[in-house]
């Protein structure tokens, strides 16, 4: 379940406005098979990329590698599984869906494998996509919730879990080891690649008028070949300079505003700013997304008024730290 909540975290952001959910494969020795994660909305899920890749690491047949659409993959799997996965455990973050929605039902592929024993970490919290557990204990499936991994399971979804009544609001800051964040770049190329991903899978970025006027910024998503979202400038100012990049993208609403009243229309927030919008924000963040790179060099350091985080994840990012924290 751990190696499943870690690989499902390399996704979070990404996913909207389905959740981040991974899933490991393991055999009756208790050995890993396969780990798959449910990458972006409208792609496989997390049990179906862990069953294609177990399936081709059982059988060393490698052609279902060559499928990508969710049910080519079921399709295929039904068809040729020849009860090699009756003796696997699935370990699940999220209850495996009964619904179809863009893709085929997990717990249903589930079931006609004849997978015995399924460990989740949640329930899911979509009305229209739970009772995959019921449906597999009725099948005769053992299916248990994770023990000891239910705090961290429960950490992973909450972005889904706000989604389903309310907005989700993720600051994120980039700063240098000795905390500055002025002088140009500082993250690496991949923390940069990342940050277009998750505007990409956003419908609103906030910023500060302080960026629009220093920085010039576009706030696209160019590095992924994304889509454009939303954004509101956050400021007293009303004026601003109408040939900053940024509002001339087409197909963007741009507000000029000195609340944050707009956030409660969008579901998934981006929050881009330094130590002013940092402050002027924390009432409405849910999470806070930092990449320190291992430089120093700037003058202006990225100070707050919190002295402690928690951190629920961190992975290096093309050399930087990137870090996932609450307050
Ligand atoms: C799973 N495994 O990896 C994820 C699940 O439209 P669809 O078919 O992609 O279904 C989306 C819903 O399925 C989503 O709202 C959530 O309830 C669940 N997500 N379920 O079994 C996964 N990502
Ligand atoms: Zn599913």
């Amino acid at each position: 379940m751990q190696v499943a909540i870690d690989s499902a975290w390399e996704f979070q952001g990404l996913t909207f406005p389905n959740p981040a959910v991974g899933c490991s494969v393991v055999d009756k020795n208790g050995k890993i098979v396969a780990v798959g994660v449910h990458e972006k909305a409208g792609e496989p899920h997390a049990e179906v990329n862990a069953l294609q890749m177990a399936y081709a690491q059982l059988t060393g047949d490698s052609s279902i590698l060559l499928l990508s659409a969710s049910d080519k993959i079921h399709d295929f799997l039904i068809t040729y599984h020849h009860n090699i996965f009756t003796e696997c455990t699935l370990y699940v973050t999220l209850e495996p869906c009964a619904h179809h929605g863009k893709t085929p039902s997990c717990a249903q592929l589930i079931k006609a494998l004849g997978i015995k024993k399924v460990i989740i970490g949640q329930k899911d919290p979509n009305a229209e996509a739970t009772g995959g557990m019921t449906l597999l204990e009725d099948s005769g499936c053992r299916v248990e919730m994770s023990e000891g991994c239910e705090a961290r399971a429960h950490d992973l979804l909450k972005p889904f879990i706000s989604w389903q009544n309310r907005p989700y609001v993720t600051y994120k800051w980039a700063q240098r080891l000795d905390g500055t964040i002025d002088g140009g770049t500082i993250s690496s190329h991949l923390s940069r690649i990342q940050v277009h991903a998750m505007r990409d899978c956003s419908d609103l970025i906030v910023i500060g008028g302080e960026t629009v006027r220093n920085d010039r910024p576009t706030l696209d998503a160019r590095l992924v070949d994304g889509k454009v979202c939303d954004v509101l400038v956050y400021s007293r100012q009303k004026e601003f300079d109408k040939s900053t990049p940024l509002f001339n993208v087409e197909g963007r609403n741009v507000y000029i505003e000195s609340s944050l009243e707009r956030i409660k229309q969008y579901k998934n927030i981006l929050i881009e700013g330094g130590p002013a919008m940092f402050e002027a924000t924390k009432e409405v963040v849910d999470a806070y997304l930092c990449f320190v790179a291992p430089k120093s060099g700037g003058t202006i350091r990225f100070t707050n008024s919190y002295n402690d985080f928690k951190i629920l994840q961190s992975r290096n990012s093309g050399g930087d730290v990137m870090m996932w924290m609450e307050k």
